[in-house]
C-alpha cells in the first residue's frame, strides 16, 4: 500500500515507517522537521494543523500515483493547554480528513490513547470498546473530539477509520502500570499494519497494547481486525522496582493522568 505517515520523525514515527516500509509498503513520511538521517523514502515537511500546507503535500502527492491511507502519529504526546491540544490533535486529524476527501484516499489509521479513557476507574472491570469517552486531561479531550471526527467522516463520507487507542509506547516497559498498558515496537507494527488492511471496518476502535500478562484491556476489538499481539510484558517484571505512586496510577486506565497533579483550568494559567 502507498501510505502517508504523518509525524513520521516522532518516537512512534520512527518506529511506525521503518516497520510498514520492512513490509513492503510504499511509505510517505510527513512532519514539521527533515528527515532523520538514512531515511530512504519519500519525505514532506509541513504542518498538519495548517490545512493549506495539508492540501499542497496533497497535490503533490496525487501525480506520484494513488494514495491508499494516510496514517496520523503526528501531535503532542503530553498535557499542555485546552487550545494546544484541539490544534495538535483535532485540527490536523481534520485536515488531513478533508485533503483525503479531496483526493479520494479511502483510510485513516490514528494514534488515539488510553487517555480518551483514562478516567474509568479500573474497578468498572474489562475495558472494552464500548467504554464512553471519559477523558484524563485536556489530551484526552481532544483525542476524543478527534475519534468524533473519524466518526463523523465515516458516516458522510465512507471513510474507513481505525481509531488505535494506545497504551504505553516504549521500548520496554518501565513502571509498574506499564507492565500492564505497554505496547512492544513490534506489536505496534503490527497493530498498523492490521489497522491498514483489514477489509471495510468503518469507524472501529482498537484497545494498542501488547498481550500483557496483566492487561485488562479488550484484546477482542484489536483482534477482529486482524491485529494479534505477540510480546508480553511481563518478561520485564523482574526489572521494575516498586514506586510509592504505582497505587495511584492504579485507579484509573490513563494512569498518572488522572491524578491531581494534571489538574488544571481549562483556560488560562
Ligand atoms: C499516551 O497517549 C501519551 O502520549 C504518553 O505520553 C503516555 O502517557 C501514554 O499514553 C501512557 O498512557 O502511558
Amino acid at each position: 500500500m502507498r501510505v502517508l505517515v504523518s509525524g513520521a520523525a516522532g518516537s512512534l514515527g520512527r518506529v511506525i515507517t521503518v516497520g510498514l516500509a520492512d513490509r513492503g509498503h510504499d511509505v510517505v513520511g510527513l512532519d514539521l522537521v527533515p528527515a532523520p538521517e538514512g531515511t530512504s523514502f519519500p519525505w514532506h515537511e509541513a504542518d498538519c494543523a495548517d490545512a493549506d500546507a495539508v492540501a499542497a503535500v496533497f497535490e503533490a502527492l496525487s501525480t506520484g500515483g494513488r494514495l491508499d491511507a494516510v496514517v496520523h502519529l503526528a501531535g503532542l504526546p503530553e498535557e499542555v493547554s485546552l487550545p494546544g491540544e484541539l490544534t495538535s490533535h483535532v485540527i490536523t486529524t481534520a485536515a488531513l480528513l478533508d485533503a483525503m476527501v479531496a483526493h479520494r484516499v479511502p483510510r485513516l489509521v490514528y494514534a488515539s490513547s488510553n487517555h480518551a479513557v483514562g478516567r474509568t476507574p479500573r474497578s468498572a472491570g474489562e475495558l472494552t470498546e464500548h467504554a464512553r469517552p471519559r477523558p484524563d486531561t485536556y489530551y484526552g479531550v481532544a483525542k476524543v473530539a478527534a475519534e468524533a471526527l473519524m466518526q463523523l467522516f465515516a458516516d458522510r463520507h465512507g471513510i474507513d477509520a481505525v481509531s488505535c487507542r494506545i497504551g504505553s509506547f516504549l521500548e520496554e516497559p518501565t513502571t509498574v502500570r506499564a507492565l500492564a498498558t505497554w505496547l512492544s515496537y513490534d506489536d505496534g507494527v503490527r497493530m498498523v499494519e492490521a489497522a491498514l488492511t483489514t477489509p471495510a471496518p468503518g469507524f472501529a476502535v482498537l484497545y494498542g497494547i501488547s498481550a500483557n500478562t496483566r492487561g485488562w484491556w479488550d484484546l477482542e476489538p484489536g483482534r477482529r481486525l486482524g491485529y494479534e499481539p505477540l510480546d508480553d510484558a511481563e518478561e520485564f517484571a523482574d526489572r521494575i522496582a516498586a514506586r510509592p505512586e504505582d497505587e495511584a496510577e492504579a485507579e484509573f486506565v490513563g494512569g498518572p493522568f488522572a491524578t491531581a497533579e494534571f489538574h488544571r483550568p481549562a483556560l488560562g494559567d
